[in-house]
């Protein structure tokens, strides 16, 4: 650090240069943030300083984060729904606003082993969990962390876990199963009623990673079943801060039964509260103030009318695609298209360095993986298809 502080112009223009690094989202069809809502940033500013680390110095905004958890709530089909205060535990849904769906899966394993370990099943080896393959790898930081063994069910044709392999790897250390409603690679919604047909006779946790998909598929025009409609489902994780149009870091966590929230729970004796079940201790309450205001302001018909946009986006990369020769792996069931190209590993390079776009591959098979989210428009797709025409006739 230096001994003098700098002025405050030098410290912008400091600021301003390392800005300008940035992508701004200009031409970036990897990722699965964007810009967030202008009502979420002022949200966000106004909350800035509000930790949800210590929830009695700051009230409004545990408020906020507790309206957000309802919504949700609604939103997931929960019949009823409660984020819990430390004393009282109601027989409703509960949840908290995590940092996002790493921190999410993280916590829904971890409430499946201590309420294993706490309740029924004494467990003679090392617990394990049956995740998809293609599951994102923040289940790998599960597996190393929890000393829990992750096993991988293969995928069907269509790229959704293969329910029959998941039934063939589940022994008497499972603890539970994993589905994805919107899987990373290619936007594909798991068998979430087959999982929990399979969760049910076996009697095990099932948790549902809809981080991407959870604000996308309600508001599909024809929506999957992912959510706590269906019986087997134990927990869901969604991402305000992708699909959401939230401020980073906003991710959630909602568990069917409170049970959950118990068994994470550890002692603060001198907080403002007598326990916490939150993997972090400061949180931000700037991001619930966000999730909270931009899903109110937005409602059902704002995030209808954004999942639209991006779904007659991919629609258009499709079809425009094909005219010039290029398929998709599979029809896409989001905003998530997987384009076949020949050697996509040197295509993506190229596009990066002749062109300036951001896209990424998926890992088996191997090819172009396009997210087509609110910042982008129909005339990125156009010069995206005509600069990877170009790529494609150099090789
Ligand atoms: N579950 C699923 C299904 C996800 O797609 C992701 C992230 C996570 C969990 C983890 O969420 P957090 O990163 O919020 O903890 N999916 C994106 C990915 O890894 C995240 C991302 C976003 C990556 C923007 C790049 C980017 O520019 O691809």
């Amino acid at each position: 650090m230096n001994d003098k502080g700098l002025s405050e112009k030098e410290i912008f223009s400091y600021l301003e240069s390392a800005k300008s690094e940035d992508t701004d989202y200009y031409r970036v069809l990897s990722s699965m943030c964007t810009h967030p809502h202008k009502i979420a940033v002022e949200a966000h500013r106004l909350f800035i300083e509000a930790n949800l680390g210590d929830l009695g110095l700051f009230a409004g905004a545990h408020r906020l984060e507790k309206e957000a958890i309802r919504m949700l709530g609604e939103l997931l089909h929960a019949s009823s729904v409660e984020i819990l205060s430390e004393e009282s535990f109601g027989n409703s849904v509960c949840g908290y606003l995590t940092t996002g769906g790493t921190e999410s899966n993280i916590q829904a394993v971890r409430g499946m082993k201590n309420l294993v370990i706490t309740g029924k099943k004494k467990l003679e080896e090392i617990p394990n969990i049956i995740i998809p393959e293609s599951a994102h790898f923040s289940f790998d930081k599960v597996a190393d962390m929890m000393g829990i063994e992750v096993r991988r069910a293969p995928l069907d044709s269509e790229f959704k876990v293969d329910t029959a392999s998941v039934e063939s790897l589940i022994n008497k250390n499972t603890i539970g199963l994993v589905g994805i409603a919107g899987n990373t690679e290619f936007g594909q919604v798991d068998p979430i009623e087959e999982l929990s047909r399979l969760a049910l006779e076996n009697k095990l946790f099932l948790h549902v990673d809809a981080a991407f998909g959870g604000f996308v598929i309600p508001f599909l025009e024809k929506p999957y079943p992912f959510d706590f409609e269906i019986p087997g489902v134990t927990s869901i994780a969604i991402d305000p801060h992708k699909m959401g149009l939230s401020t980073i870091p906003s991710g959630a966590l909602l568990f069917r039964s409170p049970s959950f929230l118990d068994s994470l729970k550890v002692n603060t004796p001198y907080l403002t509260t007598k326990s916490q079940f939150t993997l972090t201790g400061t949180r931000s309450g700037a991001a619930a103030a966000a999730t909270c205001a931009v899903m109110k302001y937005l409602g059902r018909e704002g995030y209808v009318k954004n999942v639209k946009y991006c779904i007659q986006l991919t629609a258009k990369l499709v079809e425009e695609a094909r005219k010039l020769g290029f398929e998709p792996l599979l029809e896409p069931v989001m905003n998530v298209v997987a384009l076949k190209t020949p050697d996509p590993d040197l295509v993506r390079e190229q596009l990066l360095k002749k062109f300036g776009w951001n896209v990424s591959i998926t890992r088996t098979p191997r090819s172009l993986r396009l997210v087509l989210m609110p910042h982008n428009t129909a005339q990125d797709i156009e010069e995206f298809l005509q600069d990877l025409k170009k790529v494609t006739s150099e090789l």
